[in-house]
This record gives C-alpha cells, sequence and structure tokens, in this order.
C-alpha cells in the first residue's frame, strides 16, 4: 500500500536547509571578490539596489507618497453586464451618496475617451447613448468595465458610491461572445488574422498540408491553454497632481511613463510637455502594467484637472481583476507529420487567443507566440495561423513571456505526444528536432540562429540531473505504485530578444557627477522588482571605477527621459544599460582628457578603478578629480542613448531580423501525482539558464527562480474562470484564483546560470533574463502529463489541458485508464 500523499506533499525542514547550502554553491563568492578588488562591478552578486527599504517596508510605491492637502479619492462604477447598450446613468443617486463630490463620466473627459496603446479602440469610461458624432457609443464591451467615476473625501466613500453601479446604469443586456471557439466560429477578432508560413522546399500552405499526409506518421490534435492573472502585489494606482496652467504631474504605477504620459495628454487635450509622469518603482508589473495602467492614470488625470484638487485611484483587487486584462489564453489545432525518428517533417497549426474586448497589445501578443512556435526546433515546412479572438471580456495584455510561452508550448506538447507514440523517450526526440549549428539553423521567420548552444546546455544538465537514472528509478517507482505515480520531463527553451516593433527598440539615459564625487543615474527605465536599477548602477560604477554605493538611480520620470520604451520585452537592462554606459563613458573620457591636462601624460593612459585614478605615475581620489574638474569647468553630467544594432522585421511576410539575440535554458521537473484525488507535487527542479556574461549573477538566480515558479502557477493552479452566462469573472480574488506559495517551490531547487557570453555586443556580454524563464516550467506541466501517461501504461496520450488542476489532472487519468 502507498503512503497517503499527505506525506509525501510534506517538505521536511531539513529540506530547506540543503535548500540554503545549495544557494550558496550556485554562485562563487571567492571568484566575484577577486574580481571587484581588480576593479569590475559587473559580474558582482549585489543585493537589489532597494532591498534594505523592501525588507524594512521603507521602500516607497505610489500609495505610500505623503499626500497633499486636499487629495480626493477616486473609485470606478463598473458595468454589470458584459455586453449591450449603456442608455443612461442615473447620476443624481451616485452624486448624493455620503462624502461624494463629483461622478465623472466619458462626456467629462475633454480631450480623446481612449486609453489603446497600439490601436485606438480602448475607452476610458464607456460612452452614454448614442453619440454627437453618430457612432456607435454606449456599447458595453465586458463584465467589469468602467463606466463611470465618483471622487470623494475618502476612498471608502468613493467605493461606496461606486457600488452604486448596479442600481444606476440603465442598460439594454446583449448575448455576451466568452470563448476564443466561439470568437473564431463567428469570425470576430481585434486584428486581422496572421499567417505564417514557411516551405524550404518552395511549398505554399496547401503543399504543406499534402507534405503532412505524405509523412510516415501523422498527429491531429488540439490544445487548450489558459491566461493567467499578473497578480502584482501593488495593484493599478495613479496619484494626479494639478499643476498651474492646466498642466498635470501623474504618479504612475506604470512599465510605460511615455506612454502614459501621451494618453493623459490626449485625454486632458494637452500636449505632452504639460504632462508629467513619474514612477520610482512598481510592487510588480509582470507585463500588467505596460499598457493597462493608463486607464487609471488617465480617469485620475481627468479628475484631478476637473476639480483642481489632488485625486488618487488605487483600485481594490477585486476591481483590478474585474476592469484589467491578463496573459492570453489559447487554443490550439495543430496537425503534424513527422518521421520513425520522431522529426517534424512537416506542421500546420492554427493559434486563438481570446483577446477581450479590445486590440490592446494582442497583435504584437500573437506575433511572439507565432515566432516562438519552433522553440528550440527547426521546421522544415510548418504553415501557422494565429487569431486574436475579440471577445466580451477584459482586454488582454502583456504578461511575462508576451505570448513566446504559448507559442512553445504547443510544439512542447506535440513533441511530448510524438515520443509517447514512438514509443521513445522525450528528450530523444527533442534532441532529434534541435536547431543545427550550420545547417537546419533558419527559423520559420527566415532569421538564422547564430548563437545557437541548445547542445551543450542541455546535455550539461541532462548530466548535473541525473536525468536517465532517475528515468529509470521513475520507471520502476512506478511499477511498484498503484496510486501515486510520478513523473519526470526536461524542456529546453530559446527565447528571442527585442521588441518585436523595431522601433522600441532604443534608451536613453542621464548621467549626473555632483562636485563631491556621488554619481545619480536616471534613465527609461523602470523597476519593477527585477533589479534594472541594481544593474544600470553596476556598469555606471564599472564605468567610472567607482564604489558601488557612489551611484543613485532615480525615479523614472518623462521630464528627465524623453520618448522612452516601455520596460518589457526583457530588455530593460540591454537597452538602458547600454545608455547609461554610453552617458557615463562620455563623462570618463572628459574626466581623463582633465586629468592629463593637469597631471601629464595623455588622456588615453588615464586609468579608474576602486575610486582611485591613475594619471602620469600619481593616484588621486575620483573625488579629488572631480573637485578638480569642476574648477576647469569640464561638463560633469552626461546624457547617453542605444539602440539596438541589425533589427529588421516585414509585418506582411512575417520575415526578417526580429531579435537580436537569442536566451537559452532548460529544466528537468519530477513530480509525484495521486491517481486518486488529482493532487500532485513537484519534488524536485534541476534548471541551467542562460543569462550570458550575467550583470548581477544573485540578481538574475533570481529571477530565474521567481520566473519558473510564477509560470508553473500558470501551468498548473492557476484556473480563471468566467461565467458561461453572465461573463462574470468568477475567480477575481485569492480566494478562488490560485497563485503558487512559499510551500509550492521544490524541496530540492537546483538553480544554475550557464556561463558563457553573448556572442552579440550586449552590455557585458550579459542576456536578457526577466522572460525566458518563464519557459522552464512546462518541465513541470510535462513532468504530469507523463505521471498521467504513466497511470495508463504509457499506451495513450493524456488529454492533458493547462492549467493541470487536479479535475484536469482526473480528467486526463480517466481518458488514459479507459484507454
Ligand atoms: N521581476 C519582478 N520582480 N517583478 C516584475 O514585475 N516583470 C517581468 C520580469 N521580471 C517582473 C520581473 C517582465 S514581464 C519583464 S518584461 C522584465 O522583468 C522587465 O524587466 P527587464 O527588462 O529589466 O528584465
Ligand atoms: N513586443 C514584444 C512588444 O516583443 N514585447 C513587448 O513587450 C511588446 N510590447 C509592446 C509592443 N510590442
Ligand atoms: Mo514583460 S510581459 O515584456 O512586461
Amino acid at each position: 500500500m502507498n503512503k497517503p500523499i499527505a506525506e509525501h506533499l510534506l517538505v521536511p525542514a531539513t529540506a530547506f536547509a540543503s535548500y540554503q547550502d545549495n544557494t550558496a554553491a550556485r554562485i562563487d563568492p571567492q571568484a566575484e571578490a577577486r574580481a571587484q578588488d581588480a576593479g569590475a562591478r559587473v559580474g558582482i552578486s549585489r543585493a537589489h539596489e532597494s532591498a534594505a527599504l523592501h525588507v524594512a517596508g521603507a521602500a516607497t510605491y505610489i500609495d505610500d507618497i505623503p499626500e497633499l492637502a486636499g487629495t480626493l479619492h477616486c473609485a470606478l462604477g463598473l458595468s454589470p453586464v458584459a455586453a449591450g447598450r449603456l442608455l443612461g446613468i442615473d447620476l443624481a443617486a451616485v452624486q448624493a451618496m455620503p462624502g461624494v463630490v463629483r461622478v465623472l463620466t466619458a462626456a467629462d473627459i475633454p480631450g480623446t475617451n481612449d486609453c489603446g496603446s497600439i490601436v485606438h479602440d480602448d475607452p476610458i469610461l464607456c460612452p452614454i447613448g448614442r453619440q454627437d458624432d453618430g457612432s456607435a457609443g454606449g456599447e458595453i464591451r465586458y463584465l467589469g468595465q468602467p463606466v463611470f467615476a465618483v471622487v470623494a473625501s475618502t476612498r471608502d466613500a468613493a467605493r461606496r458610491a461606486a457600488a452604486l453601479a448596479r442600481k444606476v446604469l440603465q442598460v439594454e443586456p446583449a448575448k455576451p461572445v466568452l470563448t476564443p471557439r466561439e470568437a473564431h466560429a463567428g469570425g470576430h477578432y481585434v486584428v486581422p488574422p496572421m499567417h505564417l508560413v514557411r516551405s524550404t522546399s518552395g511549398r505554399d500552405a496547401e503543399g504543406i498540408r499534402a507534405a503532412i499526409a505524405a509523412a510516415p506518421h501523422r498527429l491531429t490534435d488540439s490544445l487548450d491553454v489558459g491566461g493567467q492573472e499578473q497578480f502584482y502585489l501593488e495593484g493599478q494606482i495613479s496619484y494626479a497632481i494639478p499643476k498651474e496652467g492646466g498642466a498635470v504631474h501623474v504618479h504612475c504605477s506604470t512599465q510605460h511613463p511615455s506612454e502614459m504620459q501621451h494618453l493623459v495628454a490626449h485625454a486632458l487635450h494637452l500636449p505632452a510637455h504639460a504632462v508629467h509622469v513619474e514612477c520610482r518603482r512598481m510592487g510588480g508589473g509582470f507585463g500588467g502594467k505596460e499598457s493597462q495602467s493608463a486607464l487609471f492614470a488617465c480617469v485620475a488625470a481627468v479628475a484631478a484637472r476637473a476639480l483642481r484638487r489632488p485625486v488618487k485611484l488605487r483600485l481594490d483587487r477585486d476591481d483590478d481583476f474585474m476592469v484589467t486584462g491578463r496573459r492570453h489564453c489559447f487554443w490550439y489545432e495543430y496537425d503534424i507529420g513527422y518521421d520513425d525518428e520522431g522529426r517534424i517533417l512537416a506542421a500546420e497549426i492554427s493559434m486563438v487567443s481570446r483577446a477581450g474586448h479590445s486590440a490592446d497589445l494582442s497583435a504584437p501578443v500573437m506575433t511572439r507566440a507565432l515566432c516562438h512556435f519552433d522553440n528550440a526546433y527547426w521546421l522544415p515546412e510548418v504553415a501557422m495561423h494565429g487569431f486574436s479572438g475579440r471577445t466580451n471580456t477584459q482586454s488582454n495584455t502583456a504578461f511575462r513571456g508576451f505570448g513566446g510561452p504559448q507559442g512553445a508550448i504547443a510544439v512542447e506538447n506535440i513533441l511530448d505526444s510524438i515520443a509517447r507514440r514512438l514509443g521513445r523517450d522525450a528528450l530523444a526526440v527533442r534532441r532529434a528536432n534541435f536547431y543545427g549549428i550550420t545547417e537546419r539553423n533558419v527559423t520559420p521567420y527566415q532569421q538564422t540562429v547564430q548563437d545557437n548552444i541548445l547542445e551543450p546546455l542541455v546535455g550539461a544538465l541532462e548530466a548535473s540531473s541525473d536525468y536517465a537514472a532517475r528515468r529509470a528509478a521513475v520507471a520502476a517507482f512506478n511499477a511498484a505504485s498503484p496510486v501515486l505515480k510520478r513523473g519526470l520531463a526536461l524542456t529546453p527553451l530559446k527565447f528571442g530578444i527585442s521588441f518585436n516593433v523595431k522601433h522600441f527598440n532604443q534608451a536613453g539615459a542621464l548621467v549626473h557627477v555632483y562636485t563631491d564625487g556621488s554619481i545619480l543615474v536616471n534613465h527609461g527605465g523602470t523597476e519593477m522588482g527585477q533589479g534594472l536599477n541594481t544593474k544600470v548602477c553596476q556598469v555606471v560604477a564599472h564605468e567610472l571605477g567607482v564604489a558601488f554605493e557612489r551611484v543613485r538611480a532615480t525615479a523614472t520620470d518623462t521630464t528627465k527621459v524623453a520618448n522612452t520604451s516601455a520596460t518589457a520585452a526583457s530588455t530593460g537592462a540591454d537597452l538602458n544599460g547600454k545608455a547609461a554606459q554610453d552617458a557615463a563613458r562620455q563623462i570618463r573620457e572628459r574626466l581623463a582628457a582633465c586629468a592629463a591636462a593637469r597631471h601629464g601624460g595623455t588622456a588615453e593612459q588615464v586609468r579608474f578603478a576602486n575610486d582611485k585614478v591613475f594619471v602620469n605615475g600619481r593616484e588621486l581620489g575620483f573625488d579629488v578629480l572631480v573637485g578638480e574638474a569642476y574648477l576647469d569647468r569640464v561638463q560633469l553630467w552626461s546624457d547617453g542613448f542605444y539602440a539596438t544594432p541589425g533589427l529588421s522585421w516585414d509585418r506582411e511576410t512575417m520575415t526578417g531580423r526580429p531579435f537580436y539575440y537569442f536566451a537559452y535554458g532548460a529544466a528537468v521537473s519530477e513530480v509525484v501525482i495521486d491517481t486518486l484525488t488529482g493532487e500532485w507535487k513537484l519534488l524536485r527542479a534541476d534548471i541551467l539558464h542562460d543569462a550570458g556574461k550575467s550583470l548581477n549573477p544573485a540578481v538574475d538566480i533570481g529571477q530565474v527562480e521567481g520566473a519558473f515558479i510564477q509560470g508553473m502557477g500558470w501551468l498548473t493552479t492557476e484556473e480563471l474562470v468566467w461565467h458561461p452566462e453572465s461573463g462574470k469573472l468568477t475567480t477575481h480574488a485569492p480566494s478562488t484564483y490560485k497563485i503558487p506559495t512559499a510551500n509550492d517551490c521544490p524541496p530540492v531547487f537546483n538553480v544554475r546560470l550557464f556561463d558563457r557570453e553573448n556572442v552579440e555586443d550586449s552590455i557585458h556580454r550579459s542576456k536578457a533574463v526577466g522572460e525566458p524563464p518563464l519557459l522552464l516550467p512546462f518541465s513541470v506541466f510535462f513532468a504530469i502529463r507523463d505521471a498521467v501517461s504513466a497511470a495508463g501504461g504509457h499506451r495513450v496520450d493524456p488529454p492533458l489541458s493547462a492549467p493541470a488542476t487536479g479535475e484536469s489532472i482526473l480528467r486526463a487519468l480517466s481518458a488514459v485508464q479507459a484507454g
């Protein structure tokens, strides 16, 4: 008899002791200390620049900014129906509530009622009735859509008044479209369908279908993968302060201050220079504050402008769920031809996402999904079709990976099925399909893969994780265990780095050296916990040869660096690190010239290291030289700029070089499932991830661990359920929406960085690390699928959908046990 699973699920305290030992082993403190002594400030494991403030509760988030006298609070009245017409509002009833100062509707927006990031199809507040311009106003898009904004003396008063929405709105409900299947059947899309077809033998889509039919084996199936809530700990929030002459200053928790600036300017009908947006840090963004912070910034700004008072809009968690979008769920149908080795010969796939009510970032998300269906594999003949389904739900948006995870999980599911059908180990089948080095190395979108490290990376992980022996051990365990079944999987990843919109790949920075030798850096990126400011400060300290502590980063601010891109696509350090390096380098060169002029020798011979300047056989303190340079009237501050070289993209043909380089990684996960209850536990995870020549190994390992656990939540416990008739999101709080906790971390968690420099000239040859590791927990999903398969003697392909909740696991189990 097996032990009850509860015992297996308990993690003994000793496991955490070994986990800690292990943490130290992943970084080489001695080597880092030697590098630091030699003057290096990059490649060093430093604590997050705000770590002490974070743990002391002293880091300022938007709601911690001391409120100005006269500050008012705002709350949103939300649509109680998912579709229909908004005929009118009984504003007097809301206005009569205690503490209410003003109720604002779409008609109170002085400029454009739109906060769409790319397509202008996103009303800030739902317009009422037929519009003056004859447009189809009054269209209710989803349940939870903001219709009016209450401004009151306290947050509580504002929320109580806003809660009247379901009584005061006159609506004519209609039947909502809720699922990607319904949207696809009705041809409802937020952007036109996309097609990416590539054939190494000159076929069109029809020819590719013929190649699939002619292959030795064929796999025809479908897959459902759910969406995911960002669940940033700091919810959406904006605090708008009116300034002289109608200008406005908005403190906004956002990944994209410049876009907030532009959208607020449009909403207020102001020039961009009259709108100042600032963000010191976010309590997490994860893509959810790339575009969707805009609605709150606009409403707060409109209210502040209308009332000439500071106005704060902070969402309650439930409202945050009801109003904002999240990761797109995807539904796939595919048809694959493969050979006896499991090599994919030809493939056709349709991907249908749930975009929600507006375009938001759904088009670039789908582009990234189509450009990641290949993942680590060469696909000689492939036809892909992407449909962004328009539904009466929140508008889905960026979430860590930005469609990449959704594209790549499809091919992983396919290879997993192919291996089972051929009775081969899944890793062998994956390997057989890997991109080659000099041939079989061109992606479907025609970019040559020049930095392929799949073999050495996967080989190293296979060895360090003891994959082969554990595969045998899992089989032996399962043979003797009727109720509990174990599963094991190794999955690789390849992730393209750069925005897939070329012009977003630029950044700016400002570096100020003050006369006391202290340094301030400001750049276009935003800090959301990922350690971007820490890395940028390291880059500046390294460039000027000074201690890290000399450099301070300040809030992202549209009045300092203009026209910035979102901190997104994992490019924060790549872009802003290079821009800050450019600024610091200019100052260093001026300082060197000054030093040589005063002390002799040439500027090229001047060295900066460890807070000292070495010039013509003399040694000066950095601050001493700075003081001398000031007297010599040398400019001690500089701007810096960077644009990623070599990128190209043709949207029509979906070809080009959208990515500067690729990041790689692989993970092995082992799980146990209880076939009676559908419960499961991750027993061990081994990760080898490629961060190039890491700028900060400790921060990067933190990113890898965080992304792994976050992605595991997406694929297992985090389930979104909309009521099938009303369209109400029923999972809108942590009581029903389950994100992972510390208890879900595996007791054995071996995370290492693959130490190899970027072949491209990225900032100190590092690689972007924010999003790629979100694909590592595919290994958890496929380990669960392996365990379910074991319950049916590996005879039937488990129809396991994601998230692999207890219910989903039990459904798949009944299929394999019946089969
Ligand atoms: N890490 C933390 N702690 N909090 C976050 O919100 N966002 C992720 C990732 N890591 C996020 C995070 C996402 S979606 C992206 S695109 C990158 O960080 C953005 O930052 P970077 O480009 O500086 O890596
Ligand atoms: N492309 C991309 C984008 O690859 N990642 C992003 O985060 C993004 N955001 C906006 C537009 N394109
Ligand atoms: Mo990240 S999804 O690119 O903000």
